[in-house]
């Protein structure tokens, strides 16, 4: 194997002014050790010519002006949790959910499986931070990837903040994330199969990611999820300082009163996060309320000593949506953040080769009626497509969008204040056909805690596995879970409950189904209104129904102005409790929770608490 000399490495950093000598022996490390033949530093201002370095070898096609479409590999479209490994020098740290490994196991393996696997390619070199800059948790936000593979730069410098500068600047140059991707031969990795060659490890009291086998998403943007959820989680608790979830974050202002509300929450992947935090009031309440987005798949959070309340921060730079259902009825603050003009990115959505067109399922009602020059996401053409394929999905189910979050017309005015913001209300929901009402808000901290420690939602298309299925889903953190569960119980009770003004929790459904399959909800930009409503419980200008769950409110307390259509015994379903359901859920939620080692005595007694309001109903 040819390798890259040392001192051709050295010219190169040298012109591109990286100074960190930490960064530097690390790249030449890896650099070296995949056998990369080149290095290219990156910064943010590199994006033009990247673009047309990646449009000139077919690696991106034109999807219209200022806009791009790429195809990943047809083995590699999501996640994967069955690969996805964290590790440490801890046996403490194993949880049920985060596919514990000793680091001493993993470093080699992946070692081994990286050498000489960049041979002949690029290496590029992205600093980033994950945190509005001048953020009091910047210091943990600062990484560098490595990787292989000129799209998944394009993709990182649209969801980070890239550059030079940010590693140059370091209180502590060493302490900085290090991330290796490297790609690997996509055609012969056994993805899915017993031979399965992909790995994709946090080595976290290392503070090292190093992930093969995937360009794809989650697995290759390292700076996302890999560190801005499962290293920060384990970050925020190993210095006791935040929580790190996969949260959106948005903002209401009631225009009226002149005060605005900001609410974060937990929904599974592909459950809604990104439609959330990118809502516009419904017409007729649009006079009164204005909702802006700070965030739709990551929020950290944290106590500021103070005001003694929770503050929260979008960690991100771009928004990684899912393309499904993505139209100007469901979602239209998401079609102009994607419009010409953007620079957005197309993943595995269908693409017109002659009109450099992109279509999903949902776009519109049906497909282009002339399906001349459209190919599906694997790049097959529609019109030779077999009987037998004819009536599979034009789009990957997780086909995505990636848009940087400026491009998001109701992006809040103060997204990028270091300080954050204030957050009045934790929530969680998920796909749940039945049981689960519209809103069900919470008061208690422990019993806010366990609410979301007992997510239980339907499994989506945005990891490999089966969709549908219920299972539970912790926080929306299962699959970015870091250390064990107990432990995070405990981390938030500490976390929040060092709170002067805590939060309101709620938990919200937009999912309920009729007995013929329909959705009860119309959902969408209608979800601000259990939103409103809650912010009014909080302010004590309503007062709900207290049920053993939980307050759900009165059907005349829902601002449903504008929504005539809404059937009146829906809307009873939506806001009723079947007492012999939830008993049900009880004794399965005992289950999962005994799952965990060390869950605290107070999360035990708010489970305990619940069951016996259940049973004297
Ligand atoms: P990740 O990016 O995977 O973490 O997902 P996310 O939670 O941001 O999910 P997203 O908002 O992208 O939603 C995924 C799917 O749920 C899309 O196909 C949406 O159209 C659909 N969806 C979102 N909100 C609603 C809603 O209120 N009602 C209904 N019926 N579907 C919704
Ligand atoms: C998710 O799967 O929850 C995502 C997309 O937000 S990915 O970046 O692929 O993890
Ligand atoms: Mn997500």
């Amino acid at each position: 194997m040819e390798r890259i000399l040392v001192t051709a490495i050295d010219a190169v950093l040298d012109e591109a002014g990286l100074t960190n000598e930490a960064v530097r022996s690390y790249v030449k490390h890896w650099a070296q050790h995949t056998g990369a033949e080149r290095v290219e530093v990156v910064n943010a201002s590199d994006d033009a010519r990247l673009i047309a370095e990646a449009l000139e070898a077919g690696e991106l096609l034109p999807a219209g002006k200022g806009r791009y479409y790429s195809r990943s590999h047809p083995k590699d479209t999501a996640r994967s949790e069955e690969r996805t490994v964290v590790a440490t020098h801890d046996a403490a740290d194993r949880g049920e959910y985060n596919n514990w490994r000793p680091a001493s196991e993993m470093r080699p393996m992946l070692e081994e499986r990286m050498a000489g696997k960049s041979a002949g390619k690029t290496m590029y070199v992205v600093p980033y931070v994950m945190a509005p800059p001048g953020s009091p948790l910047q210091p943990y936000a600062t990484g560098v990837e490595l990787t292989d593979t000129r799209t998944v730069v394009l993709h990182m410098i649209r969801m980070a903040r890239v550059g030079v500068e940010y590693v140059n600047e370091l209180a502590d140059p060493e302490y900085f994330v290090r991330g290796v991707h490297v790609t690997g031969d996509l055609d012969n990795l056994g993805q899915g199969t017993a031979e399965d060659q992909r790995y994709f490890v946090t080595i976290a009291d290392e503070r090292t990611i190093l992930h093969y086998g995937s360009s794809y998403g989650g697995n290759a943007l390292l700076g996302k999820i890999a560190h801005g959820l499962r290293q920060a989680t384990y970050d925020g608790w190993a210095s006791g300082k935040f929580l790190a979830e996969q949260f959106l974050l948005l903002g209401i202002t009631d225009k009226e009163t002149g005060r605005t509300y900001h609410i974060c929450g937990g929904m599974p992947s592909a459950s809604g996060k990104t439609n959330l935090a990118m809502i516009l009031a419904p017409d007729a309440l649009g006079d009164r309320y204005q909702v802006h987005f700070y965030g739709d798949d990551i929020a950290w959070l944290w106590v500021d000593p103070e005001d003694g309340r929770v503050y929260a921060i979008n960690p991100e730079f771009g928004a990684f949506g899912v393309a499904k259902d993505t139209n100007e009825a469901t979602n239209p603050t998401a079609v102009e953040a994607i419009s010409e003009g953007t620079g957005t990115i197309f993943t595995n959505v269908a693409y017109n080769e002659q009109t450099q067109d992109v279509w999903w399922e949902g776009k519109s009602k049906t497909p282009p009626a002339d399906v001349t020059g459209w190919r599906d996401w694997k790049g097959e053409l529609i019109s030779e497509r077999s009987e037998a394929a004819k009536d599979e999905p034009w789009a990957h189910p997780n086909s995505r969008f990636t848009t940087t979050l400026a491009n998001i017309p109701n992006i809040a005015p103060d997204y990028t204040n270091p300080k954050g913001v204030p957050v009045d209300a934790i929530i969680f929901g998920g796909r749940t056909r039945d049981r689960e009402p519209l809103i069900r808000a919470i008061t208690d901290l422990a019993e806010g805690v366990y609410d979301g420690l007992t997510l239980g939602a339907e499994a989506t298309f945005a990891a490999e596995g089966t969709e549908g299925v219920l299972r539970y889903d912790p926080m929306s953190m299962r699959p970015f879970m870091a250390y064990s569960e107990g432990r995070y119980a405990e981390h938030w009770m500490k976390i929040i409950g060092a709170a002067k003004d805590q939060p309101i929790f709620a938990h919200v459904n937009w999912f309920q189904r009729g007995d013929d399959g329909r959705f009860l909800w119309p959902g969408y930009r209608d979800n601000l209104r259990p939103l409103l409503w809650l912010m009014q419980l909080r302010n004590g200008e309503v007062t709900g129904r207290q049920t053993p769950v939980g307050i759900v409110p009165t059907k005349e307390e829902l601002q449903l102005e504008g929504m005539e259509n809404l059937r009146a015994d829906d809307l009873e379903t939506l806001l009723s409790i079947d007492t012999h359901r939830w008993q049900q859920e009880m004794g399965h939620r005992e289950q999962h929770l005994s799952l965990f080692r060390d869950m605290p005595e107070e999360i035990w007694a708010a489970h305990r608490r619940v069951s016996d309001a259940l049973d004297a109903e």
